[in-house]
């Protein structure tokens, strides 16, 4: 069951991987450990005596998924394959939200994967096809043993349709390791989507979350008699009822997507655990939680993905040789309906561009230059998908540098041509346009890019985090007011020249020099036209940032309605 941590305001999501002894559960732990930015991912962690085999778990965090606002925490774990540790097993299996079964393809570990994928089956109880269930992938490792079955025979050996969800790996090497990662990323938070939709979400406080309190609760089950029971205590005490709302700017949202968490009873371990109190009113204070965009990672180079084969639902098989692995989980998520899934770019700007693919031509180049070593220097990302689409990506917090899902191309020309269009688009804004404000095609593979990168700002949305976090409620209406003018400014000039704008706060900065506009200008596009929407569009942005500063809300809707 996901679990909604309050107090740090993210859900909490579980992969579990599974399988026989020695299969390579801890190998793909490790692996993906390694390959994932430090940035985002916490360290891994072995309970317990270290030994070659599992204990009692393996286990590391993944942060830098987003969900409308709402980050999403996903654990990875790894169980004990032997079998008289299988109370700690079934225990860690009770919390996935999607479990990893990683077979062992030799021959000669049939009747181990079997007994081991029938134990599973019988623990999770979960449905097949039913999105709400414990969601199951199975990853065919060790593919480079001589003596080893193919997927397709293990499916059937373990009487698994062939359109089971499946990955193929030798995860030693890394190989299909990050995406089997991706695939159960995918099925996890369609299962989080598919809860939603029916209401079902589970409540806790952080401290049940860490590596600390699951090992305790494993220790624990050594001693218990009864294990079954108190399998069932650990887990479904906080399940609660999820309810629609009803309030009136939510209204003005999608409303059918919008839902509330109703505390009828305050869930066992919960807000009281962290100290945090439970909203006072809970029909003002909720979340809306709303999958729009999802980055686990982004792929650093390391570990080629090269077997690799993804079996949807429906049949369809993708099988490529060195795809890189986003492409697959794009593929994927049409297939587990997860909404928009934004998939970003994989590889960044260097610092080779060729004539005509940079302007402005002289003093692009040192500014790529710039950006180029500040990265170096500097790692740190994070990706954000604009109302229109555009991908925003924060190198640190010196640079923005956007591009589009379409702006990739197979020809330079059909790049150099957009390229053009983009600064004469630009240049219909000059006056917005802050200082060293670059565009540029880079190439992507075999492909080509089209970015446009600045040097930061701090924009509205920074300004208005830094009040949120002081909680003033005079500040905040007065900055309101503020970037409510900024927008209104740059939207002026945007109609007069029939050009399309993001009016988001993320891309508005107010200097001493004026307005400056970071996001994407297009020629004869369209750009919020009525005031009204304009300042609903300002509170939805900020919407997310507000949930638990009941006083900031109210500033909002007085704003709003005033
Ligand atoms: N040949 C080969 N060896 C692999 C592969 N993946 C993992 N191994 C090796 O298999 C051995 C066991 O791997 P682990 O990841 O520790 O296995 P585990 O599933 O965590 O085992 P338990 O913790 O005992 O349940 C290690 O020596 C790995 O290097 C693979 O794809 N091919
Ligand atoms: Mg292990």
């Amino acid at each position: 069951m996901p679990l909604f941590d309050a107090r740090a305001k993210e859900i909490l999501v579980r992969i579990v991987y599974d399988g026989p002894p020695d299969a390579g559960k801890t190998t793909n732990l490790q692996f993906l450990h390694q390959v994932v930015p430090r940035t985002i991912r916490t360290e891994l962690e072995t309970p317990g005596p270290q030994a070659d085999q599992t204990l009692y778990f393996d286990c590391f965090d993944i942060r830098g998924i987003r969900c409308l606002g709402y980050r999403i925490r996903c654990q990875l774990l790894s169980v004990p394959g032997q079998s008289y540790l299988i109370n700690r097993r079934r225990y860690l299996l009770s919390l996935a939200d999607a479990v990893v079964f990683v077979a062992d393809s030799s021959r000669s570990e049939l009747e181990l994967n079997r007994q081991l994928f029938h134990d599973l089956e019988q623990s999770l109880d979960a449905e097949y096809g039913d999105p709400t269930s414990v969601q199951v992938l199975l990853q065919a490792n060790k593919q480079d043993l001589e003596d080893r079955f193919s997927v397709e025979e293990i499916l059937n050996l373990l009487n698994l349709s062939p359109t089971f969800p499946h990955t193929i790996a030798q995860a030693n090497i890394g190989q299909g390791v990050k995406k089997t990662f991706m695939v159960a990323l995918q099925l996890a938070l369609g299962r989080l989507k598919a809860l939603r939709e029916r209401k079902r979400f589970s409540l806790s406080s952080g401290s049940q979350l860490s590596v600390d309190t699951l090992f305790q609760a494993l220790e624990t089950l050594e001693t218990e008699e009864d294990f079954g029971q108190t399998l069932q205590e650990m887990t479904s005490a906080n399940e609660v009822e999820v309810s629609n709302s009803s309030g009136t700017l939510q209204e003005e949202q999608e409303s059918s997507e919008a839902v509330m968490i109703a505390t009828e009873t305050p869930p066992q371990g919960g807000y009281q655990d962290t100290g945090a109190e439970p909203p006072e009113d809970p029909e003002e204070n909720v979340p809306i939680l709303e999958i729009v965009t999802d980055e686990p990672y982004e792929e650093n180079g390391q570990g080629e993905d090269s077997i690799v084969e993804i079996q949807t639902h429906d049949g369809a098989v993708v099988e490529e040789e060195d795809v890189p692995v986003l492409e697959v989980a794009e593929e994927y998520e049409e297939e587990a309906e997860i909404g928009s899934i934004t998939i970003y770019p994989s590889e960044l700007p260097q610092i080779a561009v060729r004539a005509g693919h940079i302007w402005p031509p002289a003093t692009g180049r040192e500014y790529l230059r710039q950006l180029v070593e500040y990265r170096d220097t500097f790692p740190g990302e994070s990706w954000e998908t604009l109302p229109s689409g555009s991908q925003l990506l924060h190198l640190g917090t010196q640079w923005h540098l956007l591009t589009q899902p379409e702006w990739r191309f197979t020809d330079s020309n059909q790049g150099r041509s957009v390229l053009m269009k983009v600064v004469s688009d630009q240049m219909t804004m000059k006056r917005f346009l802050p200082e060293g404000k670059t565009v540029l095609l880079t190439e992507e593979g075999e492909n080509w890019r089209l970015w446009i990168c600045t040097p930061h700002v701090p924009t509205l949305w920074e300004q208005f985090e830094g009040i949120v976090a002081q909680q003033s409620p005079g500040d905040f209406s007065i900055a309101l007011r503020k970037a409510e003018r900024s927008l209104q400014t740059i939207r002026s000039q945007a109609l007069a020249l029939s050009v399309g704008i993001d009016l988001s706060l993320s891309v508005v900065a107010e200097t001493p020099l004026g307005v400056v506009y970071l996001g994407e200008i297009i020629s004869g596009g369209e750009t919020l036209a009525d005031d009204k929407a304009l300042k609903h569009a300002i509170a939805e942005e900020l919407r997310p940032l507000l949930y638990n500063h009941p006083g900031l809300i109210q500033s909002l809707e007085m704003w709003l309605n005033g």
